[in-house]
Parts: structure tokens; C-alpha cells; sequence
């Protein structure tokens, strides 16, 4: 691994790379993943590395969705696996009913099983894998990802996806889920098409839902319902696609 001085200005941006490499030597990520965080890394940076009122505003509605939800389920790649596999075992221990499902494009079991275990390894417990012998199809997709656990996304009535193309996240509110999306580009299928999208990098996000998790946790039920009756996703998008136009 390289030596990363923490005073070098991109210190965290570098140490997310470190984390993808490594990812993708432990078998976690697939070779694609590089070229997807690359394209991330870019917008990242014309949002200037930081969380901004547009995400967390999208982050206290996601966090409402959730913990009002009986059946959540985080959906988890390679690339989620690699970057933030201790944030997403802390977002999951920060709401029991919170499950966290493996579901890959390019799929292959041993990656499916091992990112599965490296997620129970950092404390984990409610984990599955979408691509059982259970698994369920999910109309309109024509990829590994249609693959849904029985107990997990098959059931789910909030998902949250990260990092991914947009033709799931369609198919999934066409399946009648409420879907938050984490993407730093407010412009792909994916962020256009979910009911929540967080345009923020995904450490940094899974970061502040976790804590505003642990907020609302004894939030009133109608507080909560009133921030969802409230939000504006189109609106909420429109002002991180200005703020990368305008480099505000
Ligand atoms: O592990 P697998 O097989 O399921 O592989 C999944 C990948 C990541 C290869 C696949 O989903 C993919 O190719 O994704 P895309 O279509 O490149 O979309 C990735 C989206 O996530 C893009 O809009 C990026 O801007 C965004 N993105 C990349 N890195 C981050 C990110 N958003 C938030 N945080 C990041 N760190």
C-alpha cells in the first residue's frame, strides 16, 4: 500500500482509491468497478469533496424512509463493499431491521459469497445474497442484478442502492419499491429515477445517514411522515446539477 501523507490535499480521495485496489485484490470488486469510481471520483470532485445542504436534506428523508420502513434492505456491490464496507455494517447496526443484500452486475458466486462474508467478518448479521437458488426475478431486468433474495430485496419495501446504472433502480419503483439512490452524479438513470437521491460520495453519505439514523430513531412517526410529505427530489437534484454547472 502506498504511504499517503494526511497532509496532502487529496488525502481522503487517494485513500478511497487505496481501499478500491484492495478491494479488487481480495476478489471484492470487479475490474469495471475501477472505471466506475473514476467517474465518480470527477464529479467528487466538481462538488468539491464535500457533503453539501442538497445531500443533507436528501440524507433526513432517506433516513425517514427508513427507519419508518418494516422491510429496508441496502443492496451492495463490489465497489460498496470495497469503499465502505465498515460504514454500511455501522448504518445496519444503527437499525435492527436494516438488511444488507450482495446483488452484482458482473457476477460470479465466489465474489457474490466473499464479499458476503467480508460484510459479516466487520459485524454484519443480517446478510444475504441475491443470486440463490431461491432467487426471485425482478420484471425488467435483463442482468445478474434482476436476482432478488427471497428474504431480502424480494420483500423489501425501501432499498437502498449505491453506485450502479440506472435500469434496476427503474425496474425496482416499477416493482412498487421506494428506492433511495447514493450518486455523485445527479444526472445518471439512477438518480433521476429514484424517489431519493443523495448526491454525495458514498463514505461521506453513509456517514451522515448513520448519525441521522441514530436520530430519528425516537423521532415521532408524524415528524417523520411530514419531512417525507414535504421533500422534493427534483428540486433537490436540479441544485447539485447547478452547483456542478456553476462550480458554486
Ligand atoms: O460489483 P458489480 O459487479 O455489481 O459492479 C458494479 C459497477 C460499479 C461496476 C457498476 O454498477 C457500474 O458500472 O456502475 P456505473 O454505471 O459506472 O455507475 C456508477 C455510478 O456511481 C456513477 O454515476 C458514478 O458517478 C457513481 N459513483 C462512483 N463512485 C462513487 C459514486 N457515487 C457515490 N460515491 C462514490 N464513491
Amino acid at each position: 500500500m502506498t504511504d499517503i501523507p494526511v497532509t496532502h490535499p487529496r488525502y481522503h480521495s487517494l485513500k478511497l482509491r487505496e481501499r478500491l485496489l484492495v478491494g479488487l485484490k481480495a476478489g471484492l470488486a470487479s475490474e469495471a468497478g475501477l472505471l466506475a469510481h473514476g467517474r465518480g471520483e470527477a464529479f467528487d470532485y466538481l462538488i468539491g469533496e464535500r457533503s453539501h445542504d442538497f445531500a443533507s436534506e436528501a440524507i433526513a428523508v432517506a433516513s425517514a424512509l427508513l427507519v419508518t420502513a418494516p422491510r429496508p434492505v441496502v443492496s451492495v456491490n463490489g465497489n460498496s463493499a470495497s469503499l465502505a464496507g465498515a460504514e454500511l455494517v455501522a448504518l445496519a447496526g444503527a437499525f435492527a431491521p436494516l438488511a444488507l443484500e450482495v446483488n452484482l452486475f458482473h457476477h460470479s458466486p465466489e465474489r457474490s459469497a466473499r464479499i458476503a462474508e467480508s460484510l459479516r467478518s466487520l459485524g454484519a448479521t443480517r446478510v444475504v445474497e441475491s443470486a440463490t437458488d431461491a432467487a426471485i426475478a425482478l420484471p425488467g431486468v435483463a442482468s445478474a442484478r434482476r436476482n432478488m433474495n427471497p428474504d431480502g430485496l424480494a420483500d423489501a419495501d425501501v432499498v437502498l442502492v449505491a453506485l450502479e446504472d440506472g435500469d434496476r433502480c427503474h425496474a425496482l419503483v416499477e416493482a412498487g419499491r421506494t428506492v433511495i439512490a447514493i450518486d455523485l452524479n445527479p444526472m445518471s438513470r439512477t438518480a433521476q429515477t429514484a424517489h431519493v437521491s443523495i448526491t454525495d460520495e458514498l463514505t461521506r453519505a453513509l456517514k451522515l445517514l448513520t448519525e441521522q439514523i441514530v436520530r430519528d430513531r425516537d423521532t415521532p412517526t408524524v415528524e417523520l411522515a411530514a419531512r417525507i410529505a414535504a421533500y422534493d427530489n427534483r428540486a433537490i437534484l436540479e441544485r447539485g446539477i447547478r452547483t456542478i454547472r456553476t462550480g458554486a
